[in-house]
């Protein structure tokens, strides 16, 4: 049983759901991922929001991005929308910033798919033990990297 559900509006969406898959394998997170357009295949978009065992859905989108709303609006399971980048960028961002009252989308940064699963891993560690001490293991080794960075930084000079 997945514990994330990640939905990309398109398969050219995919690159940025790689990089969420990235850290919820690292996190031994279980998920699955689909296709769904919140414009082409309203009804599939339902059906993957009303009849999925996951804990927390992850709806990824570009251009007029109405997918993590859409998704949002058929479950009172957490929504992380992801906006992705594209000619003008604005119109995704704030197609999953700008929710109406009463439907919230927890929105992370244009692209950040690797932020939408920590996100994810974050909701999920409330009630996980192991995966908040995955978590705080994940954070102290990127605070080694930006060390470690900032030695080579610094011999370079
Ligand atoms: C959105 O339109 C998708 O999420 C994708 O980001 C964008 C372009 O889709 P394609 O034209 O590549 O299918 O619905």
């Amino acid at each position: 049983m997945p514990k994330v559900s990640i939905i990309i509006g398109s398969k050219s969406d995919l690159p940025i759901a790689d990089k969420a898959m990235v850290i919820l394998n690292e996190l031994s997170i279980s998920f699955d991922i689909n296709v769904a357009s919140a414009h082409r295949t309203p009804k599939r978009v339902e059906e993957l929001a009303t009849t999925s065992d996951a804990e927390v859905f992850i709806a990824i989108a570009g251009l007029s991005a109405a997918l993590p709303g859409v998704v949002a609006s058929f479950t009172i399971k957490p929504v992380i929308g992801v906006p992705v980048s594209g000619k003008l960028n604005f119109d995704s961002l704030l197609s999953v910033v700008q929710m109406p009252g009463g439907i919230p989308v927890a929105a992370v940064g244009l692209d950040r798919g690797d932020n939408a699963a920590l996100l994810a891993a974050e909701i999920l560690a409330l009630n996980d033990e192991g995966l908040a001490d995955a978590l705080k293991v994940h954070r102290a080794k990127q605070a080694e990297k930006v060390l470690k960075d900032s030695d080579e930084v610094t011999d370079d000079v």
